[in-house]
C-alpha cells in the first residue's frame, strides 16, 4: 500500500506512537485519546485516558489490527489519571509496556507492565519505576544489550518542578538565555523494571557547543522524547511543544551530549506533536499523530506515517 497523510487508525483517537518491530512486524503502542468534556489548559488536563491499545501492522501503510485493550488504568494499584504516552521493549523473551500516569498525589510518574506477548495483556508492577518522575518514557536497548528510559516532558509534564532532583510544586520553567530544562535519561536494570543508576539530564547543545537556552522554543526540549540508533549514530529527537516542532540532536554516545541538528516535521493540526521513528524492511518511518480527524479538537488525535530520508552525513528529512 502507498504512504498517505490519512489517519491509519479511524474507529478510536490514538496519539503518541511509539512504534517497534517485534516479531517481524510493526507494533504500534500509542496512547488512547477519549472524549471528555474538561476544557484545554497548559497543564493538559483534557488528555484524560485510562487505557492503552496496542496495534500491528504488516504493511506500513496499514490495514491495522487492534488487538484490545492491553492495560487498563484500574490496573495499575499507584496510578490515578492520565495514562500519557507509553513506550515498550523487549529483552530476554518478555515485552515491557512503560507508562506515565498521576499517582494517588497528582505527581506524574512512570510505571512498567509486562508480558509474553507483544500485544498483551501486560500486567503492572504495584509500584512506579523508583526514582521516576515526569512524563514520555523512551525505551531503548542499544546493540551491547545495554537499555535506557529517556523521559520528561515540560509544562503538563511536570519536568520543572524537578529541577533540583526533589519535586518542588513551585518550579516554573526557566526563561532567557539559562540553559533550558533538559530530559532524562536513566539506565534499565537488567530486569528492565528499575533504574540502575542514579538518573542523569540529556544535554542538548547548540552549534558552537552551548547548551540549549530557555528562551530559544525553536529548538529547545519540551516533551516527546525519542531515540534510535543508524550507522552508529545516536539520534535523539522530540517535540518542542508550544512552536509545535518535531525536531532532533545528534551524538556518538547514548548518552549525550547531543548537537541539535535540524527540524524534522513543520507544526501539526492540533496542539500536540509527538513521533516515534523506526526501521521496517529496510526503509525508515516516522510515526506521529495529528488532530486532524476529529477536525483539529487538541485532545483528540489520530496516528499517521511518513518515509524518513537521510543524506551521506546523517541528517534527517521526513518525505512529503
Ligand atoms: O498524550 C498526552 C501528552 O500529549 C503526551 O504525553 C505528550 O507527549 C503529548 O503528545
Amino acid at each position: 500500500m502507498k504512504i498517505t497523510d490519512t489517519p491509519l487508525v479511524t474507529h478510536l483517537y490514538t496519539a503518541d506512537p511509539s512504534a517497534h518491530v517485534f516479531e517481524g512486524k510493526l507494533f504500534l503502542y500509542p496512547s488512547h485519546d477519549r472524549e471528555t468534556t474538561i476544557q484545554d489548559n497548559d497543564l493538559g488536563d483534557q488528555y484524560d485516558m485510562v487505557d492503552y491499545h496496542v496495534f500491528s501492522l504488516e504493511d506500513v501503510a496499514g490495514p491495522v489490527t487492534d488487538h484490545g485493550i492491553a492495560l487498563a488504568l484500574g490496573d495499575v494499584p499507584w496510578a490515578s489519571k492520565q495514562f500519557w504516552a507509553p513506550d515498550a521493549a523487549f529483552r530476554d523473551g518478555r515485552y515491557f509496556l512503560y507508562l506515565p500516569a498521576r499517582d494517588k498525589d497528582g505527581i506524574f510518574r512512570i510505571g512498567v507492565a509486562s508480558s509474553d506477548r507483544p500485544e498483551g495483556p501486560f500486567k503492572a508492577e504495584p509500584e512506579p519505576i523508583k526514582g521516576s518522575y515526569s512524563i514520555d518514557p523512551c525505551s531503548f536497548v542499544d546493540d551491547d544489550g545495554r537499555a535506557y528510559l529517556y523521559f520528561g516532558g515540560i509544562w503538563g509534564g511536570q519536568l520543572q518542578n524537578w529541577q533540583t532532583g526533589r519535586y518542588n510544586p513551585e518550579g516554573k520553567e526557566p526563561t532567557g538565555a539559562v540553559p533550558a530544562i533538559s530530559p532524562r535519561v536513566a539506565k534499565l536494570s537488567t530486569d528492565m523494571k528499575s533504574f540502575a543508576e542514579p538518573v542523569r539530564e540529556v544535554q542538548i547543545l547548540d552549534e558552537h557547543g552551548a547548551p540549549l537556552r530557555a528562551d530559544d522554543h525553536d529548538r529547545r526540549f519540551f516533551e516527546a522524547a525519542w531515540m534510535h540508533k543508524r550507522n552508529g549514530i545516536y539520534y535523539f529527537s522530540y517535540s518542542t511543544g508550544d512552536t509545535h516542532f518535531l525536531v532532533y540532536a545528534k551524538s556518538p554516545s547514548p548518552l549525550g551530549p547531543f548537537t541539535y541538528a535540524g527540524r524534522l516535521l513543520e507544526p501539526v493540526i492540533g496542539w500536540t506533536t509527538h513521533h516515534s521513528i523506526v526501521e521496517y524492511r529496510g526503509k525508515w518511518y516516522l510515526f506521529h499523530h495529528d488532530a486532524s480527524l476529529s477536525g483539529g479538537r487538541n485532545h483528540l488525535r489520530c496516528v499517521k506515517v511518513k518515509e524518513i530520508a537521510y543524506d551521506d552525513d546523517g541528517n534527517m528529512r521526513v518525505l512529503p
